[in-house]
């Protein structure tokens, strides 16, 4: 544990690399699979937290800005379901711009805990909402949220409300979206509530645009994953020897990035190479779509019961409020 004080905020810094598997462990063994891939949580390093930041701003890209105009309108609403002296728990805190929506609608919040594995964008994000909500308890958590972790004492004794905007929940597989669903619904506790914001289903073409956008910035985030192994792991990856690719995936109901290679080439990273044939893909990301049913039928498999949701129709996007 390393910790620093900074504007009154006090940063748990948890060794987050030293539990479980490493970025380099992974990264072998993803590469070692018939079908190569990578967690995705290993896009957001100080440069891919900046890229995802310039992707939300895309004219591709409607999820950020259609939650945050549904969560405005809503914010009335779920200012009602939020208990007097609650402790708002975000889940890949990010910049915290929607927990702003939330936090300005709902002034009886009196602990905010923003949790992300990115430990300078939830410094910044802490250090902004801090000096803005003076009355606020800030207590931030450099944490992999995907792992089982420990709130923050300053949560203690306070009616816990989950949050986690932005369908991150998506990235997950639907068995580890159950199993975070699980492990969020022992954390928060009994009578919890827990706003998540997903993605709906919509038509091919707005989807694999929103993911493949014409300036080419999801193309960077993407192959930032590359950059970020030659940065860390002494990789010699050729950026330019691969493509960004992404797809729908309708039997599965998901927008699929990979990293196609453009030719047979063999890359060393991690002390370790690995062969790529030409066309063979690196497969780097699932962002899921839900019908607001299916994914009520999941949370139920997780314990949640959907209590309320919010949905625009045009694009779909939902936020929906599940209750433990
Ligand atoms: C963070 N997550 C919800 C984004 C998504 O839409 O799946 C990540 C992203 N990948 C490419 N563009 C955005």
């Amino acid at each position: 544990h390393q910790r620093w004080m900074f504007s009154g905020v006090r940063l748990a810094m948890d060794a987050a690399a030293e539990r479980g598997a490493t970025f380099a462990e992974d990264v072998v063994e993803g590469l070692s699979k018939p079908q190569k891939s990578l967690p995705p949580k290993y896009f957001y390093d100080a440069e891919g937290s900046r890229l995802f930041e310039a992707i939300c701003e895309l004219a591709e890209y409607y999820p950020t800005r259609t939650e945050i105009a549904l969560l405005g309108g809503a914010a009335a609403e779920i200012s009602q379901v939020i208990p007097e002296g609650a402790a708002l728990v975000e889940f890949g805190s990010g910049a915290s711009v929607k927990t702003r929506i939330v936090l300005d609608a709902a002034p009886q919040v009196a602990v905010y805990a923003p949790i992300d594995i990115s430990r300078e964008a939830l410094a910044d994000a802490a250090h902004a909402i801090n000096q803005d909500y003076p009355a606020l308890t800030v207590a931030p958590l450099a944490e992999d949220f995907t792992r089982a972790l420990q709130l923050p004492a300053a949560v203690d004794g306070h009616p816990v409300v989950g949050f986690f905007p932005g369908s991150t929940i998506g990235n997950f597989t639907p068995e580890e979206a159950r199993s975070f669903l699980d492990g969020a619904r022992r954390l928060l506790g009994q009578g919890a509530a827990f706003l998540v914001g997903i993605d709906l289903v919509k038509p091919q073409a707005e989807l694999v645009a929103a993911y493949d956008d014409a300036l080419g910035v999801t193309a960077a985030f993407n192959k930032n994953l590359l950059a970020r192994m030659n940065r860390e792991l002494g990789g010699d990856f050729d950026l330019e020897a691969f493509a960004h690719r992404a797809r729908w995936n309708a039997a599965q109901s998901r927008v699929e990035m990979h990293l196609e290679s453009r030719r047979a080439q063999a890359v060393k990273v991690a002390g370790r190479t690995f062969d790529f044939a030409a066309g063979e893909t690196l497969h780097t990301e699932n962002s899921y779509k839900f019908t607001v049913e299916g994914f009520a039928r999941l949370a139920a498999e997780a314990g949640w019961r959907l209590e309320r949701e919010w949905a625009s129709a045009h694009p779909a996007f939902a936020v929906v409020l599940l209750r433990a």
